[in-house]
């Protein structure tokens, strides 16, 4: 496996073609495929458009519901030699996969929601067609995130069990490129961003295979260069620097360039914000400047795609979270395709990055049904943490350069009142601040249970993330004003021990049925999900240390079947197809202020 994650582009020096389009695939139940070496062709494929999540393409259950070994095939033809490179660059397979080029292990991953590429070089045939095949794996486990189980029907057959309230969408579910990059390339590179009066500097490191000199060039948006620098490590000036930001999100182009005398080896370009982000005095700030953050927790979820990206979804998105007065949102539950970044760098909207690390505690009912499962004393432990470990590192190889992320969320709801919880993340958050070169704050979302009597992980984290329901799951409809009570009560609680910590909330909401109305109101009624957000901001508004707020959610999602959901979760501000609730208009005018 090479080391890059970089996102293809073409020039003079590197290209790539889409593999996207329509592939073979055939479901492996009784796990034959091995030993009858599908890898060389399958037996009994049908046609499936890649990139997709399968399951609500199909008409039968037992498709949709599939859960277990299934195979992808698809031909490519590579015309000539020209000394390039050749890489096969995934950018998600969820959740594991087994590649064969012509037949040959090519190489294999785990986690479902990061890119990898295979450097397929010495693999592939030119002036023939290539064929690849994939063994590709959707069960879910207690080592691998997001974290789940799987059930056995006496019929023998599998279905998934998630400890998350997410339909477990799977399959090649983002765009696969076939890159052809030169023998000595750029691998890598990060920045890092000071701010000196008017003026910026860009600290840069680029990671290239081999020893030649590189340039680094610092363009604006009217591709004038504003700044050159000679070496692999180094500093960009930039005079009067147009800084990015939610208003204003201005993008500077970073190109760097390997260099032997005249010759140029090969050539990355990027876009690049101008912005700092950090924490101090228990406030948020961005360019020196605080600020609140509003806006929501979202899924990749849409009508018959599933989690598949798609341009005109995530700009309706876009448009939707601008319109409200949203400025940020969270990639809850696990990291989002990249292109959701790169637009939200044009767009001005601050992302919360999220690990797949859900699921940590074991509940099929969300967390209504768990309580004390002491999830990290268990034997899978070690090889959950690999995989966290792993998954960590990826995300923020692939997402530390974009200005819209401003930080980074290492879990979401697990049992975090345990010692043992506290010794599980303690490196994973260490780890996290080694990786990230910009060094932004880290946090981890916590559910109820995680209060300030009993959480012990709150103190890795820069800033506290609370998901509650009030309201919702506890003391709701006629016993709002209870609600309330409770809810004051903690937000006295987390005022003693924040020590300077911000305290964000990254989930509150109740579901609501779009098309339901009641005076006076009733849970799962349009009415409900307003009075249920007046209190909440009443509260909010009465305590200084909390500092954004991000409802939960966005939109309508799938999720698995059950007696909690109807076809879903129904707590979006938006129906599934992005229509706005009425409580769309309360958090536009809120936001328009705050
Ligand atoms: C949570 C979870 C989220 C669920 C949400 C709910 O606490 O983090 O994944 O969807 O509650 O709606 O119950």
């Amino acid at each position: 496996m090479t080391t890059t994650m970089l996102y293809p582009c073409v020039n003079a020096c590197r290209n790539f073609a889409s593999l996207d389009g329509l592939w073979q695939m055939q479901f492996d139940p009784k796990n034959c495929g091995m030993e009858e070496h599908w890898e060389n062709g399958l037996p009994d494929s049908f046609s499936i458009p890649v990139p997709s999540s399968f399951a609500d393409l199909f008409t039968e259950r037992e498709k949709r519901d599939y859960c277990g070994d299934f195979w992808y095939e698809t031909k490519f033809y590579l015309d000539s030699d020209d000394t390039k490179d050749v890489l096969l660059r995934f950018g998600s397979i969820t959740h594991r996969a087994d590649v064969y080029i012509n037949g040959v292990k090519a190489g294999s991953h785990e986690g479902g929601f990061t890119p990898f590429v295979l450097n397929i070089t010495d693999l592939v045939k030119y002036g023939e067609r290539n064929r690849i095949s994939i063994r590709i794996n959707n069960e879910l486990n207690e080592t691998s995130i997001p974290c789940g189980t799987v059930k056995t029907l006496s019929d023998g057959r599998k279905i998934a069990a998630p400890y998350f309230d997410f339909f477990n969408y799977s399959g090649i579910q983002r765009s696969v490129h076939l890159v052809r990059v030169p023998k000595e390339s750029i691998l890598d590179y990060d920045t890092v961003i000071t701010l000196n009066n008017d003026d910026a500097d860009i600290s840069y490191r680029v990671k290239t295979s081999g020893e030649h000199e590189v340039i680094a060039y610092l363009f604006d948006r009217k591709g004038n260069k504003v700044s050159e620098c000679t070496g692999k490590e180094g500093i960009l000036h930039v005079q009067n620097a147009h800084l990015w930001s939610t208003e204003d999100p201005y993008l500077y182009s970073i190109v760097f360039r390997i260099v032997n005398d005249d010759q140029e080896i090969d050539k990355y370009p990027a876009k690049l914000g101008i912005r700092t982000f950090e924490i101090k005095d228990g406030r948020f700030l961005l360019n020196n400047k605080e600020i609140y953050l509003k806006g929501y927790g979202k899924h990749e979820d849409f009508e018959v795609i599933g989690r598949t990206f798609n341009y005109s979804v995530a700009k309706r998105d876009f448009e939707l979270m601008k319109w409200s007065n949203a400025n940020c949102f969270r990639t809850s539950h696990y990291p989002y395709a990249e292109e959701w970044y790169q637009m939200a760098d044009e767009e001005g909207i601050l992302i919360i990055d999220e690990v797949p690390a859900v699921g940590m505690m074991r509940s099929l009912m969300n967390f209504a049904d768990a309580k004390d499962t002491h999830f990290f004393t268990a034997p899978t432990v070690p090889e959950l943490q690999k995989n966290h470990k792993a998954a960590l590192e990826e995300m923020i190889t692939r997402d530390k350069n974009h200005p819209s992320v401003i930080a980074f969320s290492i879990y979401n709801e697990p049992e975090t009142y345990y010692q043992e919880a506290y010794d599980y993340f303690k490196p994973l958050f260490d780890y996290a601040r080694e990786l990230d070169p910009q060094k932004r704050p880290l946090t981890g979302a916590v559910e109820l249970h995680s209060n300030p009597n009993t959480c012990l992980c709150y103190k890795l984290c820069d800033f506290v993330s609370l998901n509650r329901y009030y309201g919702w799951y506890l003391l709701g409809g006629p016993e709002l004003n209870e609600a309330e009570k409770a809810f004051r009560k903690e937000m006295e609680g987390w005022k003693q021990i924040l020590d300077g910590r911000p305290l964000i909330f990254t989930e509150f909401g109740g579901d609501t049925y779009a098309s339901e109305h009641k005076l006076p109101s009733v849970m799962w009624s349009q009415e409900y999900q307003n009075e249920y957000y007046e209190m909440y901001f009443r509260v909010m508004d009465d305590f200084d240390f909390i500092k954004g707020e991000l409802v939960w959610n966005f939109a309508d999602f799938q999720t698995t079947e059950g007696i909690m959901r109807v076809n879903g979760n129904k707590k979006g501000i938006f129906t599934r197809n992005r229509q706005p609730k009425d409580a769309a208009f309360l958090l536009k005018s809120r936001w328009n202020h705050k």
